[in-house]
């Protein structure tokens, strides 16, 4: 079984993600991780957190001469941010006169629901953990899962289709999704220049008066085979395994599978997409039923019907205010502003990417699920001939 966790505070002396269940012999590419880990650092409204990391992986175990020897594959990113927190975040006592205390919780933040659960009049431990900087473990462990994908021919990329109230007001492609990830300037990461434009103006607007904006990604897998996830239980299914991976992402408040949330308010006969049939198998796909849209997002009844998955996120704004909300003080019960340290102000493409991770590590479960083995031949014989029943079903 695919299994992965991840460990590290946002400003402790590193992450790490542990990931096993991989099959021995697949290529891993310590190239193609960072510049994963280089894509979730990106974005118009980022924080100056960003300018200080070079996020980079460093494989410990797992990895020998280029790839998987399926064994438990851990890896470190170090928080290069650290150094400058080693008196006031300290893992021995230290000296308390140098302990860095969040005393005004931030609403929005985990601050003071964790504070009450954990018992700590100090919002800092819980922000450490809760900051989405977690999301870089996942990025990295996502780009071990992405690598297993792409030798099954599946591929899983982003884009942004809002910020605030600026939206893309038209479908993408596959191709212009994917070119996304080529390029060097990210900007908000979406595939036309004037929806990017106006989103850049939601930005700026925030920055000049000290606020936050939040907005919506969709990721979307290529090339998925029917036949992930099952009707058969509850916690099986494709859906509710994808809303659970994302929705445990920062920030996120909404998962949407392909246009479930139009759906709510169309007709049937609107919204499911009719079924046809094709001599031809075009574009990579595994099956000859074609569809005349895709508003289920490639999931029907808890499984993938082979045509694309999309899943959207919405995010919240991010909560930490440079016009802070009012609060109150946990050591004085005083009214106060909330505490605010250096943040970012948008957070939606990186949002993006880190999703990309978590549904490639969701759908790299399920097809290790459906197709076993416990090296990379093993798995593309039962792959393969898995592909040619379907094909020809
Ligand atoms: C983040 C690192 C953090 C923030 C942000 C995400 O850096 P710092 O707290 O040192 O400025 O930029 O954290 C949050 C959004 C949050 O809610 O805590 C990162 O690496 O993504």
């Amino acid at each position: 079984m695919l299994r992965f966790a991840t460990a590290g505070e946002s400003h402790g002396e590193s992450l790490i993600a542990l990931l096993s269940g991989l099959p021995a012999g697949v290529s891993i590419d310590e190239n193609f991780v960072n510049r994963e880990l280089w894509r979730r650092q990106q974005g118009y409204g980022r924080g100056g957190r960003m300018r200080i990391e070079t996020d980079t992986a460093h494989f410990l175990s797992g990895v020998r001469h280029g790839k998987t020897i399926g064994s438990p594959i851990s890896i470190v990113i170090e928080n290069r941010d650290w150094k400058n927190w080693t008196e006031v975040l300290p893992v021995g006592a230290g000296d308390p006169a140098k302990h860095k205390a969040v005393a005004s919780p931030r609403p929005g933040h985990a601050d003071l629901a964790g504070a009450l659960k954990f018992d700590f009049p100090d919002a800092r431990y819980v922000l450490e953990r809760a900051s989405a900087r977690e999301s870089t473990a996942r990025v990295a462990a996502g780009a071990v899962a992405k690598q297993l994908l792409l030798e099954l021919g599946i591929d899983v990329a982003s884009h942004v289709i809002r910020v605030g109230r600026a939206e893309l007001e038209r479908d993408a492609t596959w191709e212009e999704i994917a070119a996304l990830r080529a390029k060097d300037d990210v900007l908000l990461n979406c595939v036309d220049p004037e929806a990017e434009a106006k989103m850049k103006g939601e930005v700026d607007a925030v920055l000049r008066t000290g606020d936050t904006v939040g907005g919506v990604f969709e990721v979307v897998v290529r090339g998925a085979p029917p036949g992930l996830g099952t009707c058969a239980n509850w916690d099986e299914r494709l859906d509710g395994i994808l809303a659970q991976a994302v929705m445990s992402l920062q920030a996120v408040k909404v998962v949407e599978i392909g246009r479930g949330v139009t759906a709510a308010e169309s007709l049937g006969s609107e919204v499911h997409d009719a079924i046809g049939y094709s001599q031809e198998l075009k574009d990579g796909r595994h099956t000859r039923f074609t569809r005349e849209h895709n508003n289920a997002g490639g999931v029907e009844g808890g499984i993938s019907n082979g045509e694309e998955i999309v899943v959207r996120g919405y995010l919240k704004p991010i909560s930490t205010l440079r016009r802070p909300l009012q609060s109150v003080r946990f050591d004085t019960r005083e009214e106060t502003k909330a505490a605010y340290e250096r943040s970012d102000v948008c957070v939606v493409p990186a949002a993006g990417v880190a999703a990309e991770a978590m549904v490639a590590l969701a759908v790299a479960r399920l097809a290790l699920e459906k197709f076993g083995g416990d090296s990379l031949r093993e798995l593309k014989r039962n792959y393969k001939g898995y592909l040619e029943q379907i094909e020809r079903f």
